[in-house]
């Protein structure tokens, strides 16, 4: 496994330098952020992002994500410049020596939480998602929700969401599908792999329909064109939030059939209503076993990226909910340690 860590520019107050300090750290996870959703990403703003990183002693393979913009969901008839457009920014990126790319397919909203910044015992925060408190919002009279405020006027979201109205789940899946089939060839024929990342968290929110949720579901987004190119970015937090998903069996499963790119571990505590909030990496403090998923991918021979994903905030750190530095680190040494020795008792056991 290569282990890697999200940076989010320029304007990311974690630094390359603190990054390039974590024992075991192999490259960046980025974007280009300064091009409108849609639009082709410029050669040359990938190259500059590249050269950046590599200049921390850094590699650069994983770009998360290209966003895929909503009227490629919604099917509308812009769909086939956008989708041209996608496929041109896969081309370029492979130019520039990028092997995988995270995206996903959820409506509107990203991932969604309902606070970002509960406080555990310990004293540090952490980010929440509470079903009672969704439930009790009434889109039709706008919906605040941390870290989503900023990025849709109340009546932007209104139209939006009258837009989404006649969009089920099975609407949304052959929207996937004619997306895939547009930039699949092309990732293929470049040597792109595409990862989707799931839903997070894995349900229906708003009314808006949500279709990577689970095993079933991942299973026939892989069969929409059954080719390397076409996987997953396996997230243990989000498909974890539903404590009917095993994660041990899902990465057993597709990390065993190479479909999984990028691994990304995070702990949450969870309970069976879907109420969870984030915990640290270690497998004591949350509802999944770190050390059994780390195992599962060690066994299925796993050789993608991983990132630790989310962090709480510790240490008086203040900055982007979930990606401060400290706790991703902490997190990045654990996995790296869990890993470490899991390689080490299995040649033992060889000799
Ligand atoms: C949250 C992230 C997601 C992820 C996108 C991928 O912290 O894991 O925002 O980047 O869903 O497109």
């Amino acid at each position: 496994m290569k282990m890697t860590f999200r940076w989010y520019g320029a304007s990311d107050p974690v630094s390359l330098e603190y990054i390039r300090q974590i024992p075991g750290m192999d490259g960046i996870v980025s974007a280009v952020y300064d091009i409108p959703v849609g639009e082709v990403w410029p050669v040359e703003n990938i190259q500059k992002l590249k050269q950046t990183i590599e200049s921390h002693g850094l590699k650069f393979e994983v770009i998360e994500s290209v966003p895929v913009h909503e009227d490629i969901k919604l099917g509308k008839p812009s769909r086939d410049r956008l989708i041209a457009n996608y496929a041109q920014t896969l081309r370029n990126l492979a130019q520039c020596g990028l092997k995988v790319v995270c995206y996903n397919f959820m409506p509107v909203f990203d991932w969604t939480r309902t606070t970002l910044s509960m406080p555990l015992p310990d004293g540090s925060n952490t980010l929440a998602f509470s079903v009672a408190e969704v439930a009790q919002i009434d889109p039709d009279q706008g919906i605040s929700l941390p870290g989503w405020d900023s990025s849709y006027t109340p009546a932007e979201l209104k139209a939006l969401l009258a837009e989404y109205a006649p969009i089920d789940e099975e609407t949304l899946w052959a929207h996937l599908s004619y997306f895939l089939h547009g930039i699949i060839p092309t990732a293929s024929e470049v040597g792109i792999k595409m990862a989707m990342h799931p839903d997070d968290p894995p349900r229906p929110i708003f009314g808006l329909p949500r279709i990577i949720k689970n095993r079933a579901d991942l299973q026939r987004l892989l069969a929409i064109i059954d080719t390397p190119a076409n996987g997953l970015t396996l997230c243990s937090g989000s498909l974890g939030a539903d404590c009917n998903n095993d994660i041990v069996e899902l990465v057993r499963e597709f990390a065993g059939r190479g479909r999984i790119h990028f691994a990304h571990l995070r702990n949450v505590k969870v309970n069976a209503a879907g109420d969870f909030h984030e915990t640290s990496h270690k497998s004591s403090d949350g509802s999944l076993d770190m050390g059994q998923i780390v195992r599962a991918y060690f066994e299925a021979g796993f050789e993608g990226y991983v990132r630790p994903d989310h962090g709480r905030m510790i240490w008086g750190e203040t900055g982007k909910p979930g990606y401060g530095l400290y706790d991703r680190a902490l997190g990045a040494v654990y996995l790296n340690g869990l890993w470490e020795g899991i390689e080490k008792a299995k040649q033992e056991q060889a000799q």
